[in-house]
């Protein structure tokens, strides 16, 4: 990130798709690349060593540890509109950062128009967290998001979270619901919420769902979700796995699932996403996800959940998985996290950002800033070439940028800021 470590791959090395040479001799620039993200990468580093005036003289060859090197925002408990969305991809792009994994559905809201299914988005769009105001993404809106996305090598992962998570799909049609009438749900329990294994209404109404967002999605990845459904039976849940399984590959698409999929036979290919860090059962799942042949992705709550707080003062966020300073984001290595998960089972990293305090764009930075960019070392930078005391000093160098584009970061007493 920033002014990267030094160099990963050796003179004569292959660069890969995402890497680069970049040699500036006098204010010349001189960028070496296999491909237009590794291009993209060194004009990122350019303009961030030409920050404070004329670039000084160096010599990088540079190419990311990890290759999938995500964030994730939370847009059903809070909706955060189209500009709000582009705002965040110029951020993942400033740091070389790869995707934009959406949440787009919850107990909450629901945020993308279904043409099959017009009331999701119209009836089940309306509602936020705490009677906040809702919206929802039209077709439209998000094509636009994926077009800015790609221009910045960024791929945008859609999630349908389900069999849980499902209030807002639920109020909007009631024969989801086992035709009872479900209320719209504005506060922030989780695991109350959950489809029906056993209607084929579910695999009616999810087949036009991942149909029309496959359509949308360029992207090889769907994500289903998985999450905290806590009531589904474990029997339930398995019947629901087995059955929307197919349905994402039928579309031509990866499956990409929260920790919990990997209690259920997985199809290969399948993407597992690591989060809980209480207790050990997040290790068991990871480690059954190896098991399986399925690739990993790394979120530990501890470390990169953005929506914990800095401290006890943090005025936003919540505190969980407990508080996560700048240096808890930094100081930790992927590949040694989980007994039995190694490099070789991880596809890469993804902080996600979830919203129940979060409401507005500010407030999103506020937690993402400066630990976006501890997280952002730890997805590029080879685990040797990383040290705390080199990179407070380049974090810090960052903030006058932030106070000059207004973009909102917590102070951490952890970094000397300008
Ligand atoms: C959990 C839960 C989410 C919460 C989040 C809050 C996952 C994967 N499911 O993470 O519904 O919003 O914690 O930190």
């Amino acid at each position: 990130m920033i002014v990267p470590a030094p160099a990963s791959p050796g003179p004569d090395e292959a660069l890969g798709p995402e890497g680069y040479r970049l040699e500036v001799r006098g204010g010349d620039a001189r960028i070496e690349a296999e491909g237009a993200a590794g291009r993209f990468y060194a004009e990122q580093t350019l303009r961030a060593l030409s920050a404070a005036g004329a670039p000084p003289d160096v010599t990088i060859a540079d190419r990311p540890r990890f290759a999938w090197r995500g964030v994730m925002l939370d847009v059903a408990r809070h909706f955060f509109g189209v500009d709000d969305v582009r705002r965040l991809i110029d951020h993942l792009a400033a740091y070389k950062l790869n995707v934009l994994h959406l949440h787009l559905s919850d107990d909450q809201g629901w945020r993308l128009a279904i043409e099959g299914w017009p009331q999701l988005a119209e009836y089940g769009g309306r509602t936020a967290v705490g009677g906040d105001p809702g919206g929802f993404y039209t077709q439209d809106d998000y094509r636009a998001i994926v077009r800015y996305a790609a221009e910045r090598f960024i791929t945008v992962v859609p999630e349908i979270d389900c069999p849980g998570h499902v209030q807002a799909a639920l109020a909007s049609y009631p024969e989801l619901a086992g035709g009872g009438a479900a209320e719209p749900y504005t506060g922030i329990e989780v695991g109350f919420s959950s489809l029906d294994a056993h209607a084929e209404e579910t695999y009616r109404f999810l087949g036009d769902v991942l149909g029309e967002l496959a359509a949308l999605t360029p992207g090889e990845f769907l994500h289903i979700g998985g999450d905290e459904a806590h009531s589904t039976s474990a029997e339930d849940y398995l019947a629901f796995m087995a059955r929307v399984q197919p349905l994402v590959a039928a579309q031509g698409k990866r499956l990409v699932g929260w920790e919990e999929i990997a209690s259920a036979p997985l199809r290969t290919g399948s993407v597992v996403q690591y989060w809980n860090t209480i207790g050990e059962r997040g290790h068991d799942l990871a480690r059954a996800a190896v098991a399986q042949g399925a690739q990993l992705i790394m979120s530990p709550a501890d470390k990169v959940y953005f929506d914990m707080k800095y401290d006890a003062s943090s005025p936003l966020g919540q505190d969980w998985a407990g508080h996560v300073e700048v240096r808890d984001s930094y100081e930790w290595d992927p590949a040694t996290l989980v007994e039995g998960v190694g490099e070789g089972a991880i596809l890469g990293i993804e902080a996600p950002v979830w919203t129940e305090t979060l409401r507005t764009l500010s407030d999103v930075e506020t937690m993402l800033f400066p630990r976006l960019c501890a997280f952002a070392e730890v997805a590029w930078t080879p685990q040797d070439t990383r040290d705390w005391e080199g990179f407070r000093a380049r974090v810090a160098a960052e903030a006058p940028r932030w106070d000059a584009a207004g973009v909102a970061y917590t102070r951490s007493p952890q970094i000397d800021w300008p």
